[in-house]
């Protein structure tokens, strides 16, 4: 069976961008693989946090995630600083890339702009933390939005490298990145892609976002002063966002639908029904799911000791393969 992996940071409330490019298609792959989800607090500190907010924040992401319909009986769900083995590895990844590689990476180009009085080193070395989750599990498969695209590459590279310096070491991941949804952007600036830490709530459809508030966003999102209902990223990015999460949402084709549509008007409101209707069912079992925190813990900690068993042998044979002294 092959092996999937992917992560989510606890930095934000999640949003349709999210679940449209990558936890839907999770939900999905946790039923035809063996499938590792987890929740990389490490990776969120990487932006300067509250004491106590990180913490607090997993457990909500979590829940959310069962809710959205990821079964931690079916999939292996666990929070990534109760696996050690993911900072012991990410020394390893941090010492076999290069700086110039880790210079190349928009989001730490895009994300270091955004910090006004510190960037701190993580920022900068995240990849290689993002690369140890990854090649811990042997992973083939990495279900991402299309701005995981360049993360997963600089994976595969610092595997080949450590297996081209030292022997077959690691399994070389792909990226799996969806047809529809996998870049939803900003309902108010369509050029941005709509974001945990962009501040832009009007922008931004919160999966927890109570109907009529998930209807006035779509209802104001940002068009064009044309009337013409077209799929074309480039001249029309406000309304091809409406098409393709309309197209997502429903399962079809977004150049198709925007046949059906003469008027903006009645493209946004089927779009917010459409999407109203997906949210609805995710927030009725994240209500239930909220009541228990203690089931919540226990079902991760199950998750860690089942996680913990794989990452522990891939770092014996790194470090093996890497002639360590042994122990
Ligand atoms: P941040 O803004 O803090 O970077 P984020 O909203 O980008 O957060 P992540 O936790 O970094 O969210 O990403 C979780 C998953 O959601 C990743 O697979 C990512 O590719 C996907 N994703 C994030 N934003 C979008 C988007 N706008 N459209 C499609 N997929 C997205
Ligand atoms: N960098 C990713 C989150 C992330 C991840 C991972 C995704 C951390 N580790 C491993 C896939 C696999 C992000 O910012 N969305």
């Amino acid at each position: 069976m092959k092996r999937v992996f992917s992560g989510i940071q606890p930095s934000g409330e999640l949003h349709l961008g999210n679940y449209l490019g990558a936890i839907r298609n999770w939900v999905e792959m946790q039923h035809s693989a063996d499938a590792f989800f987890c929740v990389v607090d490490l990776h969120a500190l990487t932006i300067p946090k509250e004491s106590g907010e990180v913490g607090a924040a997993s457990l909500r992401l979590s829940q959310l995630l069962m809710a959205c319909g990821l079964d931690p009986h079916v999939c292996t769900m666990f929070v990534q600083s109760h696996v050690r083995e993911h900072t012991e590895l990410a020394w390893l990844m941090e010492c076999h890339v290069s700086f110039g590689e880790l210079s190349r990476m928009t989001q730490f180009k895009d994300k270091s702009a955004q910090q006004k009085d510190f960037i701190s080193a993580g920022l900068f070395t995240y990849p290689a933390l993002q690369a140890a989750d990854i090649l811990l599990y042997d992973t083939d498969e990495v279900p991402v939005g299309a701005d995981q695209r360049q993360h997963i590459e600089i994976t595969r590279d610092i595997a080949e490298r450590f297996n081209g310096r030292y022997g077959e070491t690691f399994v070389l991941p792909e990226a799996v990145i969806p047809q529809a949804g996998a870049r939803v952007m900003d309902l108010q600036e369509p050029t941005n892609k709509m974001s945990k830490s962009l501040e832009s709530p009007r922008g931004t459809v919160d999966l927890l976002d109570p109907p009529e508030v998930v209807v006035k966003k779509i209802k104001s999102a940002e068009t064009d002063s044309d009337t013409e209902v077209r799929f074309d990223f480039e001249t029309k990015p406000g309304v091809s966002n409406l098409l393709s999460i309309l197209a997502a949402a429903t399962q079809r084709d977004p150049n198709e639908i925007a046949g059906d549509y003469e008027m903006y008007g009645p493209l946004k409101a089927d779009a917010a029904d459409a999407v109203v209707e997906m949210l609805t069912p995710i927030q009725a079992r994240f209500t239930e799911l909220e009541a228990d925190p203690a089931e919540t813990a226990r079902l991760l900690e199950f998750g860690a000791d089942k996680a913990q068993e794989i990452a522990a042998a891939t770092v014996k044979r790194a470090k093996a393969n890497l002639g360590l002294l042994a122990n």
